[in-house]
């Protein structure tokens, strides 16, 4: 680190944002970096510590979305940064297949032991979220020697071609971008903010209509995996009705078919479990991790009831960076952070204040449709005042506002018109009040 001074955890603006160094930067990036890439906010970030990042015009802006759901144990937090430099020092690179080193076995053992359920479980460590479902797919159909893989409206599992498939949204992530990857069938998910159905039986019509249309239309011993996020990310922080999960794991399990819970972004204390499937009790064959995993490095995970993960050949796994020693580092003191600081309970307080703080503003303005999520994951849906009609002019226009005012928040959606907050569950009560009266000031601005 070029400095050890701590980061005032407080919001400070000193010039216009984006201010002038940024955008000077910004014409660089224009003309250095491929179009094709998004940009959500043109602020260029030179430190960050905690919840709160410092741009290159020296303004603090308060991070509510932790680089989409990476740094919730606070961006470059000690225990994080610490390992990271002694495991720098001491090696960067051997590749696991051809050399192996104990740091990537260690962060099995803590994958191994955290997901949820009391059987022997093993893993393997990749690069990032696309690549672990990627692998999850691969060893799903080994293991049961089917082709059909499950996925609903609405779902987002990366940027590879496999993955690309499996998303629901065309825009921007599919378009222009095909052929895509056979057998990948798309169910109706329990949306309840947009249900056309009776809400009252939303689950149980929700799970008929899926288990129906499985049967009919691909015939359930040709599915090898039933692939969900137990809350959606990207498509809109949807929280499915209680006893969806559940069912659709029981299904799975009568039709000797793996159940596969993508919690890339609703993983490692997010939700205020230690995994969203706990929130239930479901205990999934196959579980993806990657985001919160390594702090801020990247790596994801697969773990899975060890009968599955070890009925692949040998080499058939693998990859040159997987499980990288210096990302295993960060994920060894990622994990610590969560544990010894209790960072799931943190979570439930974080989206408690969250959550009552987003309904005051739900009363208090009727472009809020509906306030939804599980701790420290919450969202607002934006509407047209009086409709469900999407709202997505309102939603740009909010988060315009916000970034103006050094507060970094995300959106969402498949319509484009969700709000998301993704905070580092580490966020001070004092940043989240300060954040809040900024969105508040931001509605009022509509
Ligand atoms: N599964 C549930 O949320 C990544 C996408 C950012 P990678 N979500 C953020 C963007 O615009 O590309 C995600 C996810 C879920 C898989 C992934 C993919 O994870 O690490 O981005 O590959």
């Amino acid at each position: 680190m070029t400095t050890t001074t701590e980061v005032t955890q407080e919001r400070r603006l000193v010039t216009a944002i984006p201010g002038p160094l940024s955008t000077a930067a910004m014409a660089r990036r224009s003309d250095a970096v491929s179009g094709g890439l998004g940009l959500t906010f043109p602020v260029v970030i030179e430190r960050a510590q905690d919840s709160i990042l410092i741009d290159i015009d020296g303004n603090q802006i308060i991070d509510l979305g932790s680089g989409i759901g990476v740094t919730s144990v606070g961006n470059a937090t000690s225990r994080v940064v610490s390992r990271v430099i002694d495991q720098v020092q001491a090696f960067t690179h051997t590749c696991f297949t051809v050399a192996p080193y104990i740091n990537y076995i260690e962060v099995c053992e803590a994958l191994n032991r955290l997901a949820p359920g009391t059987h022997k479980k093993k893993s393997m460590l990749v690069n990032s979220g696309a690549e672990a479902v990627e692998n999850a797919v691969k060893i799903a159909r080994y293991y049961t020697k089917r082709p059909a893989i499950v996925v609903f409206e609405h779902a987002y599992h990366g940027r590879t071609n496999l993955t690309m498939a499996l998303n629901a949204k065309n825009m921007p992530y599919k378009e222009g971008f095909g052929p895509f990857a056979p057998e990948i069938y798309r169910m109706p998910l329990p949306y309840s903010f947009r249900w056309i159905g009776n809400k009252a039986t939303i689950t149980e019509d929700a799970i008929e209509m899926i288990t129906h249309k499985i049967e009919k239309e691909i015939g359930a011993h040709n599915v090898a995996a039933i692939l969900i996020e137990p809350i959606q990310g990207e498509g809109g922080f949807i929280v499915p009705p209680k006893g969806f999960l559940p069912a659709l794991a029981q299904y799975s399990r009568d039709n000797g078919i793996l159940f596969v819970a993508d919690e890339v972004q609703t993983g490692f204390c997010r939700t205020g479990h230690m995994f969203a499937v706990e929130a239930e009790n479901v205990v999934p064959d196959i579980l993806i991790t990657a985001k919160a995993l390594a702090g801020g490095l990247p790596l994801g995970g697969v773990t899975g009831r060890a009968e599955i993960m070890d009925s692949v050949h040998i080499s058939g796994l693998g990859g040159t960076f997987g499980g990288n020693p210096v990302a295993c580092a960060a994920a060894l003191g990622a994990i610590e952070t969560m544990e010894q600081d209790n960072l799931a309970v943190r979570a439930q307080h974080v989206g408690k204040v969250l959550s009552d703080g987003l309904k005051a503003l739900a009363a208090k303005y009727s472009v809020i449709g509906e306030v939804r999520g599980m701790g420290a994951m919450q969202a607002i849906e934006l509407v047209v005042p009086g409709s469900i009609e999407p709202n997505s002019d309102a939603t740009s226009k909010v988060l315009k506002y916000c970034t103006a005012n050094g507060v970094f928040i995300l959106s969402a959606g498949t319509y484009n018109n969700v709000i998301r907050f993704l905070p580092p569950l580490v966020i001070t009560d004092e940043l989240l009040a300060d954040a809040l009266g900024v969105l508040d000031a931001a509605f009022g601005a509509l």
